[in-house]
């Protein structure tokens, strides 16, 4: 009955050892990835997955609960002070859960949302037409200036004008600019709008005080753990006292049912480590990271939208080169360079191709890799990219990549 995995199950075994190689062996920019600590992975494979908690702290619906309340408690604690809320939900499932759960605690069916374009560099969680939010609420999206190619505070305040939204969000999946809130905030009060700030892919920066931080403009802010903030995959609320309420019922038993305890654990752990400070040091070493990157791949002849990154990621665009972000992302594969396609704004390829990919540091940083590493894969990136159909150059720096990785393991630099 409580057979470990290789006693039980050779199949899973085997596909979890091949990933880890895969891990090891290979460079993962994908920007929203990264290694989270051994302690947070104990948690959430700990004894906690075994327990039913619906409800919250006091007030759980199964007996049981003084430990599970103990700890949920104490991850709300510690994220209430690293993120400087009134209140924290800590339960959400993911950012996507978090997003929904924010609509459904402010808005009604058929109100208006005023969101990024997914291809200007939004989430499909801000009410892209495949989702639910589509379904249930009248979404409008802004996109990023066109010569710029940043956000235009102008524009997006003549089209909130215009709808007259219940929500403005504010928040990116591909967006390598510094984002500004307090004029989200002056648009909002102008149109009398709710704003939700989704900052999944920068709260490492900011809580490392290298990013301007919404919690101060923003009614709600939601975030993901797993990305720049290191920690287990999941997600967080964040909102003024006024909304706590609306929001708590809102996840639970709005749409979601019990809490994952184990991940609780593992976010508590993962908010403990977000506030020491050599977590500041690794945030300013992955904005330092990316930028050399971007460097390196400007130098190489390659355009980057916005020319450039003030954040932890940047997007190449490859529509000047004989190659499309599908096909980029192919190649950099087969030498180790794991990367995700992604639309660059105004893009003529479909979602599906697309004429760009994202790249980004926090994995690679966690590893240990500073700006001479990155400028030795920016270069790998471009001779790959500008031979595409050289199969050998490929392989050769597969070879390369693997030393590169051996030098710099997963779990030595980053426990
Ligand atoms: N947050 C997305 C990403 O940026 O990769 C996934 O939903």
């Amino acid at each position: 009955m409580l057979r470990s995995l290789a006693q039980t199950d050779s199949q899973v075994e085997k596909i979890l050892k091949k990933e880890t190689i895969r891990q090891q062996d290979t460079l993962t920019l994908i920007p929203s990835e990264n290694y989270p600590s051994r302690a947070v992975r104990e948690a959430e494979g700990s004894i906690l997955i075994d327990k039913y908690a619906e409800g919250y702290p006091g007030k759980r619906h199964y007996r049981g609960c003084q430990f599970v309340d103990e700890l949920e408690e104490l991850a709300i604690e510690r994220a209430k002070k690293l993120f400087k809320g009134e209140h924290v939900n800590v339960q959400p499932h993911s950012g996507t859960q978090a997003n929904i759960a924010v609509y459904q605690a402010l808005l009604n069916p058929g109100d208006t949302i005023l969101s990024l374009n997914l291809s200007h560099g939004g989430h499909l969680s801000h009410g892209n037409k495949a989702t639910l939010p589509h379904t249930h609420y009248r979404i409008i999206h802004y996109g990023v200036n066109r010569d710029s190619e940043m956000l235009d505070y102008e524009e997006i305040r003549r089209i909130a004008k215009e709808h007259y939204p219940q929500l403005i969000v504010v928040g990116a999946s591909a967006y390598p600019r510094t984002i500004d809130f307090a004029p989200w905030r002056e648009i909002a009060d102008e149109v009398e709008a709710y704003l939700l700030a989704d900052v999944a892919h920068i709260i490492g920066l900011i809580v490392a005080g290298l990013h301007p931080d919404p919690v101060p403009y923003a009614d709600v802010v939601t975030t993901t753990t797993q990305k720049t903030l290191r920690g287990p995959r999941g997600g967080v609320i964040i909102c003024q006292k006024e909304y706590a309420s609306l929001i708590d019922k809102a996840i639970f038993p709005g749409t979601q049912g019990g809490p994952f305890m184990h991940t609780i654990a593992a976010k508590a752990i993962c908010f403990k480590e977000a506030a020491e400070p050599q977590f500041k040091e690794y945030q300013a070493q992955v904005i330092s990271n990316a930028r050399e990157l971007a460097k390196t791949l400007m130098e190489e002849g390659f355009r980057l939208v916005s020319k450039g990154t003030d954040n932890h990621l940047l997007l190449i665009d490859l529509s000047s080169k004989d190659i499309t972000g599908k096909e980029a992302s192919t190649i950099l594969e087969e030498a180790g360079i794991v990367t995700n396609r992604n639309s660059i704004p105004f893009d003529t390829k479909p979602a599906s191709i697309t004429s760009g990919i994202r790249p980004g540091t926090p994995a690679l940083t966690t590893r240990g890799m500073k700006e001479p590493e990155m400028k030795l894969i920016g270069e790998w990136i471009s001779k790959i990219l500008h031979n595409p159909k050289q199969g050998n150059i490929r392989k050769k720096i597969r070879e390369k990549v693997k030393e590169l990785c051996e030098k710099f393991p997963i779990y030595v630099n980053s426990s």
